[in-house]
């Protein structure tokens, strides 16, 4: 059988928002995993509009399609042509399961959730001449997962091939998140075996890992299984967690012993009220700046998330927040104008109030304003938003934020993180369009691997006690 996976670029390569090197980051670790399922003599080619132009004109047996909300309008484009042309779609992923009957009307199959149970089901069904339109997840476990198919990802295309997953979901719920949404009717949260992610891990060829599991650390026994296990592999690797796991005693050592030195931390507001609005009820009441020292100090760098536009949020609210990150010395900062998700808690409460500006999903990046605030207008927000940025990545505060770090080594490794990931973009663009983005993955590693704060014989760049 021959099989075409497909992940489509969000709207197309022409949007303005398009930025090659966050889109060569990571490969298509979903449908790479889909392909694992495979049989031997499958013949299977996997594309991603991201780094590559599509070939559209040939005509596989199947063609599966990963569908995110901005990227929709471009996955339901191909499939629409590919139908045309008498071929079988299938499509899945986060926007299928938020919105079935949207794209059941572009698809011959669609799957509802994580595809580890109904994804071996459907090729059974297929191959015998009887897919169905429609599968639900229900059964959810990584146990037994097949090898996920990196043989068939272009690593010299992107920055960080060695993306990995060890757990599915998160123990927390956000309103804002598309958590409940995509793993409603079954478990939310569920890791593999240790062992299994060691093995996984161990085939990963050179230095680097990028864990994009929404929280690794959310099962405390297997997250130390695992980083006990990671104990000597030499890896340096970056990964998601929250304030919470940070401040668990005696987590976050095991993780650096075992090679972590970024994290991406996800502290979205600094106002208590805001937090009880989304449910984010795991960062109320904890010391944010006591997370963010004890990582620094263990030599962990922080990409600090951050959402405006929530309730209690008016004029102020990105000034203050910029200030506070740049003080923290945090390396780097995503922020984000909150977006309410087609399935959410968030969605439904705006839906219910009558706040949704319209329903152009193209437009649900988090960069654009798609519902009414409570106490701004939209473009204060959008305006807010992108001066939040600016300020950030300027100059001035970088060199601001590498100042609070306690010895030279950890303030150049600040500087040229942050600095190298906002301040090269026609850099990146010509490395990206050369193709030779790969080249440029030891120099992150250089970067990650850096020196911890807690050198003693370190230059101060500040006078102590200025952190
Ligand atoms: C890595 C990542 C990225 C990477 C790369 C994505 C990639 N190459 O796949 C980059 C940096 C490019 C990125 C960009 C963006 N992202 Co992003 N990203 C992620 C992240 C952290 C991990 C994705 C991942 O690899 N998951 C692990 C794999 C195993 O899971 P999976 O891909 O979902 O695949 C499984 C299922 O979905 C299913 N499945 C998927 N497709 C199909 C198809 C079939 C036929 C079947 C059967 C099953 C199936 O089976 C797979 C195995 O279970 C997620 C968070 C998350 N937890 O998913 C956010 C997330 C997907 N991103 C999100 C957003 C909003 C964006 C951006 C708009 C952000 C921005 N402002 O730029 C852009 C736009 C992307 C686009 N093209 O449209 C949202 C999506 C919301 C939504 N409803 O679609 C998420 C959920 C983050 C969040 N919590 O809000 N992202
Ligand atoms: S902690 Fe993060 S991943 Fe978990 S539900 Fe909240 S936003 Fe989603």
């Amino acid at each position: 059988m021959k099989i075409k996976l497909l992940l489509p670029a969000l709207t197309e390569a022409t949007s303005p928002f398009f930025r090659p090197i966050k889109y060569s980051l990571f490969p298509p670790l979903g449908l790479a995993m889909l392909a694992g399922y495979l049989a031997p003599d499958d013949e299977a080619d996997l594309q991603d509009e991201h780094v590559e132009k599509l070939r559209l004109d040939d005509r596989p047996d199947l063609v599966v399609i990963q569908v995110y909300i901005t990227s929709a309008r471009r996955a339901y484009e191909i499939a629409d042509r590919y139908r045309a042309a008498g071929v079988h779609v299938a499509l899945g992923g986060l926007h299928v399961t938020s919105l079935p009957d949207e794209a059941a009307a572009h698809a011959d199959s669609i799957f509802l959730g994580p595809g580890e149970d109904i994804w071996p089901q459907f090729l059974k069904d297929f191959r015998s001449g009887r897919p169905k339109p429609r599968y639900v997840s229900t059964v959810r476990s990584l146990v037994g997962m097949p090898v996920v198919r990196r043989d068939l990802i272009k690593r010299h295309l992107y920055l960080v091939p060695n993306s990995i997953v060890v757990s599915r979901g998160c123990p927390h719920t956000c309103d804002f998140c598309y958590k409940e949404a995509f793993f409603e009717g079954g478990r939310s949260f569920y890791t593999q075996t240790v062992d299994a992610a060691l093995a996984e891990i161990a085939r990963l060829p050179g230095r680097h890992l990028y864990f994009l599991d929404d929280h690794l650390f959310g099962n405390r026994r297997f997250a130390e299984g695992l980083f006990d296990g990671m104990k000597g592999m030499g890896r340096l690797w970056q990964a998601a967690g929250t304030v919470q796991s940070v401040l668990a005693p005696g987590l976050l050592e095991k993780a650096v012993a075992a090679g972590l030195r970024s994290l991406f931390v996800g502290f979205e507001t600094l106002s208590p009220a805001n937090l009880r609005e989304q449910g984010k009820s795991q960062n109320l009441g904890r010391d944010y700046g006591a997370a963010i020292r004890r990582l620094h100090d263990l030599g962990v760098m922080i990409n600090g998330s951050f959402v405006f536009g929530m309730d209690g949020d008016d004029a102020t609210v990105f000034d203050r927040t910029v200030d506070w990150a740049v003080e923290q010395g945090i390396e780097t900062a995503t922020f984000h104008i909150l977006t309410p998700y087609p399935g959410t808690a968030l969605y439904k409460r705006m839906a219910a109030a009558g706040r949704l500006l319209h329903s152009d999903w193209d437009r649900y990046d988090t960069r654009q304003v798609v519902f009414r605030p409570a106490q701004l207008a939209p473009e204060a927000l959008e305006a807010g938003y992108w001066r939040a940025y600016d300020r950030f990545y300027s100059w001035r505060a970088i060199a601001r934020g590498a100042a609070t770090k306690r010895n030279l080594a950890a303030g150049l490794r600040h500087f040229a993180y942050a600095a190298g990931w906002k301040k090269f973009e026609p850099l990146w663009d010509v490395v990206i369009r050369t193709r030779r983005v790969m080249h440029l993955r030891p120099v992150l590693e250089r970067v990650l691997a850096g020196l911890p704060e807690k050198r003693e014989t370190g230059t101060a760049l500040q006078p102590a006690g200025a952190v």
